[in-house]
């Protein structure tokens, strides 16, 4: 046999975007494994990855897309038929209805491409519809609102080679990549530690990130304000604060150390149930340090208080004076995308809600993440005008993956015209109208611009070097198939209703100057891919012809940059003392410990590393270790309600009912089950967990308990009482 060819690729299957090595046989990929010789991702890859050619060849994927029977059946249609068909429906619900009757919620697969998600907004602006939702509010909403509240700093934080402490609260980036440790988590934490970094995990769980701290912090769900409020205090007391940064750079000193006063290491403890002596080290490690950074994730955006959670480990790296600052280099001046200016400054705090159009239901409106997606369902639900008819659903899964699943399932139900691109009959494509087949992530081509673009995340996200990887199609869509790229289907229907789509450069960050670069796209306007990410990258640093070089992934030769000091008569501050927050601050000091009556246990949301939300649950090589969402429990906790391992227990929210497989897990704080989200199924069809898991969605109520300003209800700490159903 002749030696396979060897090609590398962008891995799109979650948004680190490692580069792939492909063995290629007879055209086809046989092997694919992390690229040793990346000098970014040094080797590193997960089994999805190198999963990937098989997901894009598994015998339930769609070929062709497909349109609902009356009688709920499907059948295939061809591409230009379903535009067709799709066009003519939102062409008579915009007359009848106007525009906001048209909705988007782009999901996780839809941001992979940008070339879809562009398509797809500009489509919506075209028809004239502001209804454009997203995961971000269901997801870490808390980081957009607090950077407005706090102001962005914005020359951002050192490179992670210069933290002598990290704190991660609420997120597992070995398994997550959800940024913290950057990519090849594992290994940079590891080479962190051999030179001295200290790391502190606040977590109710031993994650794979604990097991390697110097402090543990294992809270109680929700207990995680009086804990960093308790840090900040001591730093403010022991004066390890960099007052000088503070003076010059800061409002809201005072504010802040009279807000944090009542959360003294004892009390914190109690509220967290920790040890007071291990809030203490944890501040100490903070204190002591000279630089360092902080990371959360959707533990703590989840769970009640994410937007006040995020301001406080803004605040702390404010008190530390932990940011760049004028003089020090930044090694990344952008390849895809321009960062913010160099500046050691603030532009200062800005408004973080009722940012635009604001929705029908509880008072929700546009904040700093978006529109409120844990609001979309009752918009649909509710009659008069302005009711949202359609929806586009671009790479996401409603059904499974938004908070309140009944709800969820009867507003898509009770939609006019439900269209899902997405190549897998989900749980919500078997609710739609028409459910469009997309190509797949191997067979378009697309840079790592999604992770270069949430760099802009916080420290320990996205690229610290200029680095940037260029894949071109690997393999050629299935014989037989007919299936467009999602950015085709919107060019498409454009084309049939007539409109002329502006599509905003991607590689411009502030929203109203990359619309001003947009490129105009006339209806049928002949357009390739190459074509569009001309239009996605126009200004980006490194331009589009010498991005395409970049097959291998490389670091680019770019012109360091040094950070500026603060041009004269600059009025931005940072704010450490919103109001909003001290006020929050001041009713988490008073008020209990959230307790309901009745519900003694917290379901508690973890991510699994072998599959991807809703993702990855049929392929059978990634159900090595569990085939569907375990109920992790504490040993302590099964003795005491009897149960086994594999045993089934009821969990019943003050919303609805799940039933769980009981899984023994010593690091899950007592008190705790932590389960996956985004398993099971629709309500009724997925009464044995042990087939088709537990959906965890369906225990929140979206209008309980939610966030005042991205509406995100408790999706994590959610409080359950626990039945004993019987054993296997
Ligand atoms: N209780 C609880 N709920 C949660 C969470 C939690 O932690 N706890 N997490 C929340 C978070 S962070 C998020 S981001 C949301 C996720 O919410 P969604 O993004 O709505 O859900 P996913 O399951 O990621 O949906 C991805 C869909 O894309 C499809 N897909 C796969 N590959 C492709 C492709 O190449 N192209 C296209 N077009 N589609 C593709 C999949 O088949 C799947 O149906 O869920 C949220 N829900
Ligand atoms: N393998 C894999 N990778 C993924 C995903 C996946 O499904 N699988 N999903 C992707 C998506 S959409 C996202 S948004 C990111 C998310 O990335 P992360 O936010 O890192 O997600 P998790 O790994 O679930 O980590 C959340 C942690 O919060 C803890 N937690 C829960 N409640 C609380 C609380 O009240 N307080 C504190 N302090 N901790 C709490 C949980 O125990 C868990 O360890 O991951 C992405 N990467
Ligand atoms: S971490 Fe994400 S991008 Fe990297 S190989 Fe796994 S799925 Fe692919
Ligand atoms: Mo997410």
């Amino acid at each position: 046999m002749s030696e396979p060819e060897r090609r590398t690729t962008i891995c799109r299957a979650c948004h680190a975007q490692c580069s792939l090595v492909v063995e290629m046989a007879e055209g086809r990929p046989v092997k694919l494994y992390g690229d040793k010789d990346n000098p970014v991702y040094a080797g590193f890859s997960c089994i999805k990855g190198r999963e990937l050619a098989a997901y894009h060849a598994s015998p339930s994927r769609l070929l062709a897309s497909r349109r609902r029977r009356a009688d709920g059946g499907f059948d295939d249609i061809s591409s230009a038929a379903m535009m067709d068909a799709i066009a003519e429906k939102v062409r008579r619900l915009v007359a009848e209805y106007g525009p906001r009757s048209v909705a988007l919620y782009i999901g996780t697969h839809g941001y992979n491409n940008f070339a879809s998600s562009a398509f797809a907004n500009a489509f919506l602006t075209a028809l004239g519809s502001p209804m454009k939702f997203t995961s971000v509010t269901i997801d870490q909403p808390g980081k957009a609102i607090s950077l407005m509240l706090h102001g962005p700093w914005l020359a951002g934080v050192p490179a992670m080679e210069h933290w002598d402490v990290l704190a991660l609260v609420g997120t597992n980036p070995i398994v997550s990549m959800n940024g913290g440790l950057g990519m090849n988590p594992a290994r940079r934490l590891h080479q962190a530690r051999q030179r001295g970094m200290k790391l502190v995990v606040i977590d109710p769980r031993r994650t794979d990130c604990a097991e390697l701290a110097d402090i543990h912090l294992a809270v109680k769900p929700g207990e995680d304000v009086p804990v960093l409020a308790a840090i900040a205090r001591e730093i403010v007391r022991s004066d390890r604060c960099d007052r000088l940064f503070v003076e010059a750079e800061a409002d809201g000193f005072e504010a802040l150390r009279a807000a944090v006063e009542p959360f003294t290491p004892d009390i914190a403890a109690a509220r967290a149930g920790v040890d007071a002596d291990d809030i203490r080290a944890a501040a100490r490690l903070i204190g002591e340090a000279k630089r360092g950074a902080f990371s959360a994730g959707t533990g703590v955006n989840m769970s009640g208080r994410g937007n006040l959670v995020e301001y406080l480990l803004k605040t702390l790296t404010t008190l530390k004076g932990f940011w760049r600052r004028a003089g020090e280099e930044i090694a990344n001046p952008g390849v895809l995308i321009n960062p913010f200016p160099a500046l050691a400054a603030s532009p200062g705090p800005s408004k973080a809600w009722d940012l635009g159009e604001r929705l029908r239901v509880r008072g929700l409106a546009q904040c700093a993440a978006g529109l409120p997606t844990a609001g979309l369902a009752e918009e649909i639900l509710l009659p008069g005008e302005g009711q949202v008819k359609a929806l586009f659903v671009l790479g996401g899964n409603p059904v499974l993956a938004w908070p309140d699943q009944i709800r969820t399932v009867e507003a898509m139900k009770a939609l006019d015209l439900l269209v899902t691109f997405d190549p897998h009959m989900s749980a919500t494509a078997k609710l739609a109208h028409f459910v469009v087949a997309p190509k797949m992530p191997l067979e378009v081509c697309s840079p790592t611009a999604l992770n270069e673009m949430i760099g802009n995340f916080g420290p320990g996200w996205g690229y610290e070097q200029p680095y940037a990887q260029w894949s071109e199609p690997l393999i050629a869509p299935p014989p037989g198939s007919d299936m467009l790229e999602e950015w085709q289907v919107f060019h498409g229907l454009a084309e049939r209703l007539g409109l002329t789509l502006a599509i905003p450069s991607s590689a411009i960050l502030d929203p109203k100057a990359a619309a001003a670069a947009a490129s105009d796209v006339a209806p049928g306007a002949p357009l390739s891919p190459h074509d569009v990410w001309r239009m996605l990258l126009k200004g980006s640093p490194v331009p589009f012809d010498e991005v395409v070089t970049a097959e291998d992934g490389r670091i680019f030769d770019r012109p360091k940059v040094v950070v500026q000091p603060r041009p004269p008569g600059w009025a931005g501050r940072l704010d450490i003392g919103a109001p909003e927050m001290i006020d929050e601050l001041a009713s988490i000091a008073a008020g209990g410990d959230g307790a309901a009556d009745g519900y003694p246990y917290r379901v508690i949301s973890r991510r699994m590393r072998d599959v991807l939300n809703s993702c990855w649950h049929e392929n059978d090589k990634l159900k090595r270790q569990f085939a569907t969402n375990p109920a992790f429990m504490n040993p302590a906790d099964m003795a005491a309600l009897g149960l086994g391992a594999g045993d089934i227990v009821e969990i019943e929210s003050v919303r609805a009912a799940i039933r769980g497989v009981v899984e023994p897990a010593p690091d899950v704080r007592p008190g705790c089950v932590a389960m996956t989200h985004a398993w099971g199924a629709a309500p009724g069809e997925d009464d044995d967990p042990r087939i088709a898991g537990a959906n965890t969605g369906r225990l929140t109520a979206v209008d309980r308990d939610f966030d005042r300003w991205s509406g995100i209800p408790r999706m994590s700490a959610i409080p359950v009482r626990l039945r004993r159903i019987g054993s296997v």
